[in-house]
Order: structure tokens, then sequence, then C-alpha cells
């Protein structure tokens, strides 16, 4: 018999703020594993192998899995811990309904037939548009093809999203206009084996902690490293050369960087007349960006701008790694462009130990925006609004094109169309948006305007305590199915245990939804092997060519490199050998990127930069890290961020309590007093909901070309709270 849920409220109360739990035994469960599972971590994009240790059909603990070729055994903080969130007592083990305030319990049958009758009644009321799905990328590939799937055919929708429009999308939108293909240019493998490493907008060490170890070894064979980042993160303390830029600027130093490779001679003109096209441009464009002109704006003197460009020229091969702090702006897309140009015009790609990447955020970054869950794709990365690309869907899905529903809104625009009663339905797995989407007062509004909402989790999650009915889903190592890691490696996750109680593994769950939406026969899968051959066999001809590609193929080459287009066909793991681009004529498209100012400028009444990020303890929203204990222990509640200059100006001093205020919200916080910050810059972690939102502070500012927010920029002010922080305490 299962556990009961508890109540909202008891759920709320039993860890405070915090949600920490560390079972009773902990460690001490390792010795008696009945058996170890071989899988991956369920957080980040750099998916390491490990072991779970099973004991009486829970998971009981990990075990580094060595020969895996990625992280050979090495976990962050997160991939040690991460077994803690199996029989936490806050999973959910049942439907449940809203009754009033809290929930009540409901059986499986009528929940499922409840979402379909609810979504069906405001369709026919206010039209197949009315209702939205949101959606994820910690989702295997299975799951993110079912959704699309799911959106288009059985709820008939165009509305679906992800949560990777938050994340992946300026890069990946920059990488397909570029290259014609949206993947990291090469393995990791190459990292090792280059002269220069340039990081820009990556904390490396708390975000991709495993891809330091590959960046040291670099190091030890001698190669530099430049990082670009307004705080002096870990990485960026060993580095040879260190630009703290100011937030938002990255374009203009791009194009200042590239103006001085060019005048010293730089250019691979060879590279650039055979494998490129639109150089010119960028030419007279980056003309006017010297390094005097930006070194104001961007925050960093000329001759370091200087510097930064002759190591570049100097290195014979270099590896551009950049990640949300240059992609989490309004001119996102155009920053990607920037690194692209520089890397383009010396020829520094596709090569052994010489490449390109951006290092994808969530456990599932790059499958998840691959296979269709994306409000303007279709399965095998093709274009929704490609005639060719929907009609070869279309048949593969055994209906007429036109049955396909047309290019729905970004996930931030879904909640801004909920806002204004445009779509009253949703039904969401995998995403938090009350903790992760900007100006969290706003989204906690369109919440409660939902006329109907459905969530998916294993927890209850802030967003889903809106919601008129809970899902019981599935933990990660509750399922089967492939997850693709930063690289571009196809992996499998490995289900450890059952799911729980009455908890059900996802792709069941939307399958049965679908069956009673009419559309049975469609979604007739036996389990998530036959969701990936249908996925793969779809996927042949498009840019995400899954096609040569099985689980028993992953298995055998510990993980398969796409493109892959046939049975034989060992896989590609790095990209763009030989100059050859995935453009129709092979070639790469240089962009001219002009700097833009971000959306919101500082100025006398919020005279202050805030910039927001994580901590290696804590993972996005923090439904799963806010409640594991030794995590939480690690950095219990977010602190801001300031220099030394800016908190004397201020009059406040380390650990003293101060109000962080923008045009959109307030925040109570602990301030934290550190050398290694712009002192015009503040930063502000995110993983927390409520009065600790970051995103009470940010802004609904998006990139016009990849829908993603603003989230490194905003304007604030900084008070001094009169309370001393003992006080706050009793
Ligand atoms: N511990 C931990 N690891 C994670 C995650 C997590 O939540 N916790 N999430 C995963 C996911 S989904 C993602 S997307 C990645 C994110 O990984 P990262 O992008 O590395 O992490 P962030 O903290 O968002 O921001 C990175 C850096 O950008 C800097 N920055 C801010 N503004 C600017 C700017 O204007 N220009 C430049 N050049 N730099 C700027 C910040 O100071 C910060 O050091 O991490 C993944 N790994
Ligand atoms: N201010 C600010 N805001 C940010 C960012 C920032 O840097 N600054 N970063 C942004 C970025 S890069 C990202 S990626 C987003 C992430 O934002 P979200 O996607 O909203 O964060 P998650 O914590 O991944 O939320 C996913 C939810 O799905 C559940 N879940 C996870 N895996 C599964 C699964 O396999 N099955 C089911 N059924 N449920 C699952 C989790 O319990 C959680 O409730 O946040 C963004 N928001
Ligand atoms: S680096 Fe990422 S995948 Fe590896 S253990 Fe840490 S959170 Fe998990
Ligand atoms: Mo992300």
């Amino acid at each position: 018999m299962a556990k009961p849920t508890a109540s909202l409220e008891e759920l709320v109360d039993r860890h405070g703020p915090h949600l920490s739990y560390e079972p009773p035994g902990g460690f001490a469960a390792r010795a008696h594993a009945d058996r170890k599972v071989k899988t991956h971590c369920c957080f980040c994009g750099q998916q390491c192998g490990v072991q779970l240790l099973v004991q009486n059909e829970r998971v009981v603990g990990v075990e580094p899995w060595e020969e895996f070729p990625f992280n050979g055994g090495k976990l962050c903080p997160k991939g040690v811990k991460r077994y803690l969130q199996n029989n936490h007592p806050d999973r959910l083990l049942q439907p449940m309904v809203r009754t009033g305030n809290g929930f009540g319990r409901i059986p499986w049958d009528e929940a499922l037939d409840l979402v379909v009758e609810r979504v069906r009644r405001l369709q026919e009321r206010h039209g197949p548009d009315s209702v939205a799905i949101l959606s994820g990328a910690s989702l295997t590939n299975e799951k993110a093809y079912l959704m699309g799937k799911f959106a288009r055919l059985a709820v008939g929708t165009r509305h679906i999203d992800y949560n990777g429009r938050l994340c992946m999308v300026a890069a990946g939108a920059a990488n397909l206009k570029a290259f014609g293909i949206d993947r990291a240019a090469n393995p990791w493998a190459d990292i090792p084996a280059t002269d220069l490493v340039l990081v820009l907008g990556s904390n490396v060490s708390e975000c991709s902690p495993i891809t330091t170890d590959y960046i040291w070894r670099a190091r030890d064979r001698g190669a530099k490293l430049v990082v670009v980042d307004p705080r002096l993160t870990p990485i960026a303390r060993t580095a040879d050369l260190y630009l703290p830029v100011r937030p938002g600027r990255d374009s203009a130093l791009l194009n200042a960087i590239l103006n001085v490779v060019i005048r010293r001679g730089g250019v691979d003109h060879a590279f650039v007349a055979a494998h490129t096209s639109g150089f010119d441009e960028v030419l007279r464009t980056v003309e006017r960006y010297t390094p005097e002109a930006v070194a104001r704006e961007v925050g960093i003197p000329a001759a370091r701008i200087v510097e930064a460009a002759e190591m570049w020229v100097q290195a014979p091969r270099t590896f551009l790694l950049h990640a949300r702090g240059i992609e989490h702006h309004t001119k996102g897309v155009d920053n990607v462009l920037a690194c692209i140009n520089l890397v383009l015009a010396t020829g520094k790609i596709g090569k052994p130990g010489c490449g390109y990447a951006t290092i994808t955020g969530q456990g599932n970054g790059q499958g998840g925006r691959e296979h269709g869950q994306r409000c303007n794709q279709l399965p095998g990365a093709r274009d929704i609004e490609n005639p060719a690309h929907r009609a070869h869907v279309a048949a593969m899905w055994g209906v007429e094109p036109d049955v396909l529903p047309g290019k729905g809104y970004t996930a931030p625009q879904i909640v801004e169309a909920i806002h204004r009663g445009e779509i009253r339905g949703l039904v969401s797995l995998c995403f938090n948006p009350l903790v992760s989407l900007p100006d969290a007062t706003f989204t906690r509004e369109a919440l409660e305007r939902l006329e109907f909402f459905t969530a998916i989790d294993f927890f209850l999650s802030e967003t889903a305590r809106h919601a008129d009915l809970v899902l019981p889903g599935s933990l990660q190592e509750e399922d089967e199915g492939t997850v693709t890691s930063a690289e571009g490696r196809v992996i499998r996750i490995r289900k450890a245990v059952e799911p729980p109680g009455e908890a059900r593994a996802d792709w069941r769950i939307v399958c049965d939804l679908a069956r009673r939406f009419g559309q049975g026969e469609r979604f007739a899968f036996a389990g998530p092997e036959e969701i990936f051959a249908e996925l793969s066999r779809l996927s042949a001809g498009g840019v995400a060519d899954y096609s040569g590609i099985t689980w028993d193929k992953i298995e055998r080459q510990m993980g398969v490199f796409w493109p892959c287009p046939a049975p034989d066909h060992p896989g590609t793991p790095r990209l763009f050998e030989g100059g050859r681009f995935a453009h129709a004529d092979g070639r790469a498209r240089f962009h001219a990127v002009e700097y833009r100012p971000p959306a919101e400028t500082t100025d006398d009444a919020y005279p202050i930069i805030l910039t927001t990020g994580r901590v290696v303890s804590q993972f996005l929203s923090g439904t799963q890290t806010r409640r594991i204990g030794p995590l939480v222990e690690q950095y219990p509640e977010p602190r801001v961020e300031l220099h030394p200059k800016l908190a004397a100006k201020l009059g406040v001093a380390d650990g003293e309590r101060v109000r962080v205020s923008s045009r959109r919200g307030a925040l109570e916080l602990t301030a934290q007093v550190v050398a290694t910050i712009r002192p015009d810059t503040v930063f502000i972690p995110y993983h927390w909901p409520g009065a600790w939102s970051a995103n009470l502070l940010t802004l609904r500012a998006y990139d016009p070309v990849a829908g993603i927010p603003e989230f490194k920029v905003a304007a604030v002010r900084i008070d001094k709270l009169e309370i001393s922080h003992a006080a706050a305490l009793h």
C-alpha cells in the first residue's frame, strides 16, 4: 500500500523553506547494495556516467562508473548526492486533484478522464489553441519526441514549447544560422589538445564542473586560458588573462577582438574564401570597433582587449567555449554569432584540438532541442514552417500536412497569453516557470488565471501548487531512455527502480492521455525503445539525423555522436572536418553584428547592474536539490554578491541584510561582500522560490530571434535594512 501523500500544508511545513532531507542511515546503506545500475547523472548537460546502488528496490547510493569515457568516474557534489532524492518523503505517490485550498486523492482513470474532458471543453468553446503544453529538456529524447507528437496530434494545439527556451535557444539559433546545424562542433576530447581556451560567460567550475578537468589537462600541456566574465569565477582565477566584462557588452568586446585580429594579420584568408560567405560585411562592421572605441562601454582597458586578440592569433589551435553568460541576453544570438565570426575568420574549427562549443545546460539540453517539442520545430530538428519538412513528418505520422498545427508561442509568450486570457488551459511536464521565468509576479498572476492546469512532476513544484490536477510522473532513474549530452553524444539512461506508489513513467502517462484523446493507434508504444525507433526513423534526412542509432549501438559504443545517418555509420564526434558545413552549399555564414545596449540600462533610480545565475550545489529551480540536505548545507539561501567598493558606498558589511529592488519587485537578502565581482555589478543565484526568488527582479525582455529572456542584465537599487541579521533571526 502506498503511503498517502502529505497535504500541501504538511509538505511546506515539514522542511521549512529548505525542503531538505537526509535519510536515516545515510551512506550506511551502500555496503548492502543488491545491484548496481550503470546510468547517468540526472542533472546537468555533462551527463556524467554513474552507477546507482539499489537495495530493496530503492536507490540508496552512487559509485563511480570509471569506464564511461566522458568523466572517467569523476562527479561533482550534485552527482554524488543525487541519489538522496529517491525515496524522499515529498515524492508524489498518487494523482491529486484540487479541493478548495489543498489537494485530495483521485484515481488514475478519473484523473486522466478529467484532463481530456476539461481540455476538450476549453477547446470547443475557445478554439484548439486555447490550451498550451509546456515541456522540458531534462526529459529523455523519447519523451521530448512524444510531447511534440502529443501536442500536435492528440491535443491539436500549436502552442507547445519547453524550458530550453530559457536556456539553449540563443546558441541554437546562432549555430543554425552560421553552420546550418545546432550541436557542439567538437567533442570534449579536443579540449585537452588545444593551445588556447577562451571561455566567455561560463562559470565552468560550478556549472559544468567536469569540463574544468578537460581545460586543466590542456593547461598541463601548456595551453593558455582567457576568461571573460563580470565575476572572477573559480576558473577565471586560474586564467592567464581575465577580462571582467560589464554585463551585456560581449558583442562589442568580441567585435573589438576581431578588429585587432584582422589588423594583426590573423585572418585565415584561404579558409574564409573556400569555406565561408559574408566576411566582407563583417570586415566593414568591425572596423569601427577598435579597442579604444569600446573600452569604456565594455568596462575593460583597451590594452587587455589587444592582449586577448594577440593570444588568439598566436595560438595554433584554439577552443572557444561559452554558456549562458553571453546567451541570456536580448542580443544572445548576436553575442554567439560574434563568437562564431572570430572562430571562422581565423579558420579555427573542424580540426583536432581546434574548435568551438556552447556548453549545453540541462541534462538533455541538446536532445531536448532536436525532437520537436519546440514551438517552431518538428522532429529531426525540422522547421515547422517548411512545407517539405511538414509533409515528411505528416506522412510518417499518417496524417495530412494541414493537420499539423503551425508555429506556436514560445514558453514566455505562452505565459503572456495566459495572462491576457487568450490561453486558458495548460498541461505541463518538467517545467517550473514560477521560479524560472523572469518577472515572477507576472508569472504568478498568469497561473492564477488558468481555467484548467495539469502538472506532471515527481515533487510538488512551486508551479504545480497552482495546478487543478497533479499527476505523479517518474524520476530519471525510474524510466528507460536516451539523452544527448553537451558533446552531442547519445547515451542510455537505464531504469534502476520502478516508480513508487501509484506514480507512473511519464511516457506511459502521455500515451494514456493520447489514447483518451482518440489517438491510441499513433501512441501504441510498448515502451521507450519503440518510441526511440520511431524518432530515429523519422529523423532520417533531417539535420539531427539519428537514423543509424539504436539502443544496442549506444551500449556497444558507450554512446553515439549524431549525425549518424546509417546503421554502419560510426557517428560524428567532430563536425565540419575539411571545412564542410551543414548549409546546402557547404559554406558557413558570417553575420555582421552591431552592438546594442541591454534592454534595461542603469540610471539614478536603479544604478546597479544585476546579473543572475547559479551556485555549484543547487540545480535550476531547485525542486530537486533544495530537497537534498547536504547540498542545502553548502549554500542554504540566496545571497547577493557585491564588491567591497560598492558595499562601502552603500554602508553595508558582509553578512548584513539588504533590500535589492528593481522596477518589478524587491528581495531581502544577506550581503556577501566579495572582491571577485565588478564594483558596478551584483550577482544573485536564482534557485529559490517566493520571497527568495531572483526572478522577482528580472524583466520580461527577450531576444528577437530566439526568444531567450535577458536573465543576465537588469537595473537594481540596494538599500541596507536597518534590522541586523542577528535580530532578523529572532
Ligand atoms: N551547479 C549547477 N550547475 C548547472 C546548473 C545549475 O543550476 N547548477 N544548470 C545547468 C544549466 S540548465 C545551465 S544553462 C548551465 C549554465 O551554466 P553557466 O552559463 O556557466 O552558469 P550561469 O551561472 O548562468 O552564468 C555563467 C556566468 O556568466 C557570467 N555572466 C553574467 N553576465 C554576463 C555577461 O554579460 N557576459 C559574460 N561574458 N558573462 C556574464 C556570470 O557571472 C556567470 O559566472 O549550467 C548547468 N549546470
Ligand atoms: N534569473 C534567472 N532565471 C533563470 C536562469 C538564470 O540564469 N537566471 N536560467 C534559466 C535556465 S538556463 C533554465 S534551464 C531554466 C530552468 O528552469 P525550469 O525548467 O523551470 O527548472 P527545473 O528545475 O528543471 O524544473 C523542471 C521541473 O520538472 C521536474 N522534472 C525534472 N525532471 C523531470 C522528469 O524527468 N519527469 C518529470 N515528470 N518531471 C521532471 C522538476 O521536479 C521541476 O519541477 O531556468 C531559467 N531561469
Ligand atoms: S557535472 Fe553535471 S552531470 Fe556531472 S555529476 Fe555534476 S551535475 Fe551531474
Ligand atoms: Mo539552462
